[in-house]
């Protein structure tokens, strides 16, 4: 039997991936915080359902040691490294912990690895803000990065670490860059969850209006499911390599406000407001991936529209607030 170590395992990317690996016959490992063991009603709301087929392991991923440790005892046999600070915030305040977060972890997890589990496959979450302010669209594999935030920034600087461990001492390890991916397990600090949140909230009279950013921005936005088949998927090729996961479109805030809100029979104008406070740097160029790599050499695909995962949001919303336990 498989065994694999999951970093990030409670978030949207997390649950979906151990599924998935449960379903494969793996043994699943995930790395959680000790504030989560101790609120798993609220933290680990998305394993609840999979608490007695998986085993967690508290751990910091700042500490080294402590990873060290859990890499000693697993000897994993393919490692996902999902955790990071991932909200792309433009604030100065943020700045020193995300950097360095996302990079010490990505650094400390792949000097682990080699160490005391050398044959151990890895996988990096890359991401689209990685190419930040780009020359070009759609973008793939051989864009140049530009990144603007400094999420974007830790994550560039992680993509070399993991490049080099390949390159330098031969490790099986690739990055995926992906694009937005959604569903109903995504975080509400997120547009599309606010949007769908507050759309029902709004038909069900518990909420007037919604503000938000630029309803003109655009993102390529997928479905979170296929994005982490997509991350097995890498691990599973003969050669490491990186791979661009998007769906190669782009659709509007406003597109996703106007979909969730039409499904709750709602018109949109009358209840969504802008407040240019919570506008980023605009982009000359839309983030738009290719993934005719990933398509081609892994056979990867899609399986929902964007129509379908706005409609799986607003429904499973639904359902939260009618009280109902739902597998979304
Ligand atoms: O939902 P968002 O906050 O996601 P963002 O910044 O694109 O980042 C997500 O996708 C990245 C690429 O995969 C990941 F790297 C990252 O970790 C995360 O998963 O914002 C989406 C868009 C942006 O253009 C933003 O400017 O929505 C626009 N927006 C407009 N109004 C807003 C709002 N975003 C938020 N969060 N809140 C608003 O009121």
């Amino acid at each position: 039997m498989k065994k694999a170590l999951i970093t990030g395992i409670a978030g949207q990317d997390g649950s979906y991936l151990a599924e998935l690996l449960l379903e494969k016959g793996y043994e699943v490992h995930g790395l959680v915080r000790r504030t989560a063991i101790e609120d798993t009603e609220h933290k680990l709301k998305n394993l609840v359902h999979l608490l007695d087929r998986i085993q967690l392991h508290v751990a910091s991923l700042d500490n080294v040691l402590s990873l060290i440790k859990i890499v000693k005892d697993i000897v994993p046999d393919e490692c996902y490294h999902l955790a990071a600070s991932s909200f792309v915030s433009y604030s100065f305040e943020d700045e020193i912990s995300i950097i360095n977060n996302n990079v010490n972890s990505t650094h400390y997890l792949l000097a682990a690895v080699k160490e005391f589990a050398p044959s151990c496959r890895v996988y990096f979450a890359g991401t689209s803000e990685m190419f930040g302010t780009v020359d070009r669209a759609p973008q793939d594999e051989q864009t140049p990065f530009n990144p603007r935030s400094i999420y974007g920034i830790s994550k560039v600087a992680s993509y070399h670490l993991v490049k080099n461990y390949r390159e330098q001492y031969g490790m099986f390890a690739c990055s995926g860059i992906l694009y937005n991916h959604e569903s109903p397990r995504r975080g509400y600090e997120f547009v599309t969850r606010q949007i769908v949140s507050s759309a029902v909230k709004i038909k069900l009279g518990l909420q007037e209006y919604l503000t938000l950013g630029n309803l003109d921005a655009r993102r390529d936005w997928g479905y979170a499911p296929d994005y982490v088949h997509a991350m097995w998927l890498m691990l599973q090729s003969e050669i490491s390599d990186d791979y661009v996961v998007a769906t190669g479109e782009t659709r509007t805030v406003r597109e996703f406000v106007e979909t969730s809100f039409s499904c709750l029979d709602l018109d949109y104008r009358k209840h969504v407001t802008v407040d240019p406070q919570f506008f980023r740097p605009t982009e000359k160029i839309d983030l738009c991936g290719n993934p005719e790599k990933i398509i081609t050499r892994l056979g990867w695909g899609r399986t929902r529209s964007f129509a379908e995962i706005v409609t799986s949001m607003v429904d499973h919303e639904i359902k939260l607030h009618s009280g109902q336990r739902t597998e979304s």
